[in-house]
């Protein structure tokens, strides 16, 4: 029998590596779309050493011709839709393009497979952040959407034209409303990798201070390599449904701080400032997971919890700043990323 063969859109980003990495190890043929940058942003799959095992195609989600040129050269059975915009921040910064490549790129996706082969079972990348502001204690799937970014209304958008391509035309597409997920691979500007990065640097005596933007909010953080098998399964059901990922537990970014200053013996508060140019315009002060639809009818749960996950994530980042003063090179985000205090944004300059 021929191996099933996946698209992931987005195969350059956090998920993208952990889920080609997955389906590779279940015999998978791997088809991954990357948009032309000036400088390849390979790293993490390299990081993972399957870059030499998945094939790449070009594809912008802005460009519907490209997106139908992934699907025809693939031929997939499955697609994963990771590709967005993610980072709620610079949807403030740039709300229009958040509208077209986080909102309408699902569309675009949605079509192709309507209009080349309608068989294909897609995955959606549906995100916590739907829920917004001012919400319920716990969040399942049917709790209300109140979204609090562009970023947001762009997911919500993606969310309820998955269902109606699902509904209309029965295609098999699913949402996965993943709650925030974090792993060594996560972008730089995302505050867990921000804090593991900054406290690392700290430690070694490379920086001397973190500045951070909202300590109390609060997010139901999981591990990434674990969330990714959720999208899997969801695709290998009889019917197609939406369904929620999450911890359950909640944590605030300040105990995130303590418990990463912790791993390295320092106390976060010698060397935590608040910084009002890290703070939104709108925030979402709380979010908490309840996955027990994903648990009884996926057969999956979550197994690293917070105190680990940090621990995970601080100490990957102290072994490549160690790694790298002794002078070891290796694909690696880090040294190539500005201090943030150099960034001047739109965001960052509103005088609150
Ligand atoms: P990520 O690391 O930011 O990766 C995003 C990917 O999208 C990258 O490969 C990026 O390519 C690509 N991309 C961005 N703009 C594009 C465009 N115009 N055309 C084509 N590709 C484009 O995000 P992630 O954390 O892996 O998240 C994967 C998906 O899950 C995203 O849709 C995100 O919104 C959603 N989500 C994430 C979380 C979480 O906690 N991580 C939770 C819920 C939902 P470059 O490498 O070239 O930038
Ligand atoms: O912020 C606060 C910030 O940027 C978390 C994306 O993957 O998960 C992610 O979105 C919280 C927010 O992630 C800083 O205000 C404080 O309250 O790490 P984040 P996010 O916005 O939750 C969801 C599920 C997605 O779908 C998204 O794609 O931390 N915070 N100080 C800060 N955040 C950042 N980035 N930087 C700070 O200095």
């Amino acid at each position: 029998m021929s191996s099933m063969r996946a698209l992931v859109t987005g195969i350059s980003g956090q998920d993208g590596a952990y889920l080609a990495r997955f389906l590779l190890g279940k015999g998978y043929e791997v088809y991954g779309t990357y948009r032309r940058l000036s400088t390849p942003n390979f790293w993490r799959l390299q990081y993972l050493d399957i870059f030499e095992q998945v094939d790449l195609i070009p594809a912008d989600l802005v460009d519907a011709a490209s997106i139908m040129e992934a699907i025809n050269i693939s031929e997939p059975d499955e697609v994963y839709h990771l590709a967005a915009q993610s980072f709620v921040g610079a949807s403030f910064e740039q709300p229009v393009g958040a509208g077209e490549i986080t909102g309408l790129g699902v569309t675009r996706v949605l079509e192709a497979v309507r209009a080349i082969n309608p068989r294909i079972r897609l995955y959606q990348a549906s995100t916590s952040e739907l829920y917004g502001k001012g919400n319920s204690d716990y969040q399942c799937e049917d709790t209300p959407f109140r979204p609090s970014s562009p970023y947001a209304a762009a997911k919500l958008y993606g969310y309820w034209v998955t269902r109606i391509y699902r509904e209309g035309y029965s295609i098999f597409a699913c949402n996965g409303i993943l709650f925030n997920h974090e792993s060594p691979l996560r972008g730089l500007e995302f505050v867990t990798r921000k804090i593991s990065n900054g406290v690392a640097k700290i430690a070694l005596g490379l920086e001397t201070e973190m500045r951070l933007g909202n300590l109390e909010a609060r997010r139901d953080w999981g591990y990434a390599p674990e969330y990714v098998e959720s999208m899997w399964l969801m695709l290998q059901q009889r019917d197609p449904d939406d369904y929620v990922v999450s911890t359950g537990e909640t944590h605030s970014v300040k105990e995130f701080a303590q418990r990463a200053f912790e791993v390295v013996g320092l106390d976060w508060e010698q060397y935590t400032k608040v910084d009002k140019r890290f703070l939104r315009p709108l925030d979402v002060e709380h979010l908490q997971g309840d996955c027990t639809k994903a648990r009884e009818g996926l057969g999956w749960s979550p197994k690293v919890k917070f105190g680990e996950l940090v621990k995970i994530m601080v100490d990957e980042d102290l072994g490549r700043w160690q790694r790298w003063q002794e002078g070891q090179r290796f694909p690696w985000d880090a040294p190539n990323y500005p201090s943030e205090n150099r960034i001047l944004s739109r965001t960052f300059a509103l005088d609150r």
